[in-house]
């Protein structure tokens, strides 16, 4: 495997929503992957690279060909580093492995050019879903996750399914604010961690806030989806930049 030079670049992506009946996005990742995050340091993925996720033991042409793709750019010396979204949270060891991808803590502070920056998914930061906080606490505990990854692989995929029906249901119901971050939360996480800048996806959302925290300047970067085109978030030592490239 040969190893290419890396420049002093960083990408962020989130909300990829990688599925099998979605040929373009997946062209686009990889596509992204080749000419893009090759010449980069490191590449966080920041949740939902999947549309779903039913456990490691199952195997699709799709996760075979990301878990490959991942590898390849791992092995020419660009570091991958995931996160769980609230589609993949089940993606376990086995499959981080495969793909060569270090997995990070649910909210993880990084040393980004000299500038402490704390990354996330951010459905966390939503705390006035209140529905989807309960069902989330419950589904991360160790109890819930054993009982669900040992049921067989079939019934796992029909809970999956009904999930995300579930969840596209409550979301035409709820209101536009309640699916947004709660401010407060965003600066109460800063001044937890002391960190002035904030990285995270899943409100699709894609944007560079401008905010106070630890009273002083603070900065919130939302990282856009994958559902029309592709979108990242490069950072240099000079500077950090959102950047949309369409669907060919
Ligand atoms: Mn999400």
């Amino acid at each position: 495997m040969t190893k290419t030079v890396k420049q002093q670049v960083t990408y962020f992506i989130a909300d990829l929503h990688l599925a099998q009946n979605r040929p373009d996005i997946t062209a686009c990742f990889l596509s992204f992957l080749k000419n893009d995050a090759i010449h980069a340091e490191k590449l966080y993925i920041l949740g939902d690279l999947f549309e779903l996720w039913f456990g490691d033991d199952f195997q699709s042409p799709l996760n075979d060909d990301v878990a490959l793709a991942l590898t390849e750019l791992s092995n020419t010396g660009t570091e991958v580093f995931f996160i769980h979204g609230n589609r993949d949270f089940v993606l376990g060891k086995d499959y981080a492995k495969r793909a060569s991808m270090q997995l990070l803590p649910e909210k993880t502070t990084i040393d980004l050019y000299g500038q402490k920056a704390i990354i996330m998914h951010g459905d966390t930061l939503c705390t006035r879903d209140v529905d989807y906080q309960k069902f989330r606490k419950k589904s991360r505990t160790w109890w819930w996750m054993g009982l669900v990854t040992n049921l067989p692989l079939w019934y796992r995929k029909r809970l999956a399914e009904g999930y995300r029906e579930k969840s596209k249901n409550a979301q035409q119901m709820k209101s536009l604010d309640i699916m947004d971050v709660t401010p407060g939360e965003v600066i109460r996480e800063l001044e937890e961690h002391q960190c002035q800048l904030m990285i995270h996806g899943h409100t699709h959302r894609p944007d560079i806030h401008h905010i106070q925290a630890n009273d002083k300047d603070a900065k919130r970067i939302v990282l856009g989806d994958w559902y029309e085109q592709g979108a990242w978030l490069k950072v240099t030592p000079e500077e950090m930049t959102l950047t949309n490239s369409p669907f060919v």
